[in-house]
């Protein structure tokens, strides 16, 4: 019988694109022909991968052209497709906000009133505005929205923003967060058992790939008598682990930390007397309770 397999969709060639196939590599799954291809099957996992343009994937997806996608949320809340988001992915992070003219008195959304904005995300924007009722004329094109007001198309711009550096160099001010969003696994919402059975395996990879990239794996040395002190200091999985050193008084101690008290930490170990302090990226991290959600 021929082996069942998985189908997903990836953006084929954006912002998306590369950490998308790099979430599976580290996964560990591996592509014939390397990834890029319209179409390419996994050597090692039961998946098959399309390559799309990501404003595409949510309806693929919801026809089951595709069992899941990799997107962002701002283009699924545009696209309005009925399907199940599976996981947040940590990457493709952005917000979809209102911006105006730099000179442009603003105060509050009712300020837009009767008011032009051009936007990529129309659908987004008028539930928006309608839930504060406020009334403009929603222009709806297609890119380039930031430079819509400077030549005489809008007064307003809705669109994505990073960094912020595209609104700022087109004398835009950011005024109010419509959504924030990030890249998630979406899922068709009636998967037949045997491909939810893959899309479980693949989430526990997608979930040991996450822990291991919030957290750090720590070594050092440190002498006998400030061993408890140092051992509070390490909060790890469970306890620390604690092996005596060849040279007599000393110990070396391995734990796991995570990056967002990393620094804050490591100055505390050093302080505390530790020595030798090594610090490593982790690959994957399996601790058999964690898992992702939406
Ligand atoms: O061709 P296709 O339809 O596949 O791709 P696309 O052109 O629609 O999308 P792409 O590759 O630009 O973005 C894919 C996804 O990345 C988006 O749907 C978001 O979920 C996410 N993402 C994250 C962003 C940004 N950050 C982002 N900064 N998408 C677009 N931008 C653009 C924004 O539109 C603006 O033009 O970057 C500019 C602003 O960036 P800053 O850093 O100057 O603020």
């Amino acid at each position: 019988m021929k082996e069942k397999r998985l189908k997903i969709a990836i953006q084929r060639s954006g912002r998306l694109s590369e950490p998308s196939s790099e979430l599976l590599k580290k996964c560990d799954i591996n592509f014939q022909d390397g990834l890029g291809k319209l179409r390419s099957l996994a050597e090692n996992f039961p998946l098959e991968i399309f390559s799309l343009r990501d404003n595409d994937i949510p309806q693929y997806v919801e026809d089951g052209v595709a069992d899941i996608g990799i997107v962002g949320e701002n283009i699924i809340a545009e696209s309005g497709c009925n399907i199940e988001m599976v996981a947040k992915l940590g990457f493709g992070r952005c917000r979809l906000s209102l911006a105006v003219p730099k000179a442009f008195p603003y105060s509050a959304t009712k300020d837009l009133d009767g008011l032009r904005i051009a936007t990529t995300y129309p659908a987004i924007l008028k539930n928006y505005l309608n839930g504060r009722s406020v009334k403009a004329d929603i222009h709806n094109i297609s890119g380039s929205v930031e430079i819509a007001p400077s030549i005489g198309l809008a007064d307003a711009v809705c669109d994505l923003v990073g960094s912020g550096s595209t609104l700022f160099s087109n004398g835009l001010v950011e005024v109010e967060t419509v959504m924030t969003s990030e890249a998630v696994l979406i899922s068709n919402r009636t998967l037949e058992p045997g491909l939810q059975k893959i899309l479980d395996k693949l989430l526990f990879r997608i979930s040991a790939v996450r822990a291991a990239q919030q957290n750090k794996y720590i070594l050092l040395n440190a002498p006998n008598e400030k061993l408890d002190e140092i051992s509070q200091l390490l909060p790890g999985i469970k306890s620390p682990t604690i092996m005596p050193l060849a040279e007599s008084g000393w110990s070396s101690l391995h734990s796991v930390i995570n990056e967002n008290d990393f620094w804050n930490i490591v100055e505390k170990l050093r302080d505390a007397g530790a020595e030798g302090i090594l610090v490593l990226s982790i690959d994957q991290m399996i601790s058999g309770r964690d898992s992702i959600g939406v």
